[in-house]
């Protein structure tokens, strides 16, 4: 079968442009450590504060038995819930997320945090915060702490701009 000299140059140039592509989307995973989310647990949205884990109450950081940070957190039509939490740096940390009512995204700059919070799902994200990588671009506190930003990065309404919150991370 004979194949135009163009048209080979064309396939070869496809199938590496598809080979790049992909060495992209592995280098984003293991050296910059972003993955889709993968937790699926179903919880109704419109009963959020009758439930133990997402009552007003529980909302923000708590620190487990066996050590790990977990920090609980309600978006809504148009607040971040609680609107600020303090993380330690360089520690494991569990995110979970819950919207109360549309399509929301939680994103922390500096960080990798970045998920939909889509109603009727828990959001989840295991991760460690790096100090350098906030510290690069958050405001300093007195204490050495920096502050970076919390956005909701989903349009979810006209209020959607003022959605936004704050991390404050400490030195571990
Ligand atoms: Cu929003």
């Amino acid at each position: 079968m004979a194949i135009h000299p163009l048209e080979r140059r064309w396939f070869v140039v496809s199938i590496l442009l598809v080979l790049v592509m992909g060495l992209f989307v592995l280098y984003t995973a293991w050296a910059a450590g972003i993955h889709p989310p993968s937790n699926v647990e179903a919880i109704d949205s419109t009963r959020l504060h009758l439930t133990p884990e997402f009552a007003e109450d529980h909302l923000g950081v708590e620190r487990t038995k066996d050590g790990t940070v977990v920090a609980r957190i309600v978006m809504a039509r148009y607040m971040v819930h609680p609107q600020e939490i303090t993380l330690p740096a360089d520690t494991p940390i569990v995110i979970r997320a819950a919207s109360a009512d549309v399509l929301h995204g939680l994103h922390v700059a500096g960080t990798n945090i970045g998920t939909q919070v889509v109603p009727g799902y828990v959001s989840e994200v295991r991760t460690t915060i790096r100090f350098d990588r906030v510290a690069a671009i958050g405001t300093a506190n007195p204490d050495g702490s920096v502050t970076v930003p919390l956005f909701c990065n989903e349009y979810c309404g006209l209020g959607h701009q003022s959605m936004w919150g704050r991390v404050r991370v400490t030195k571990p």
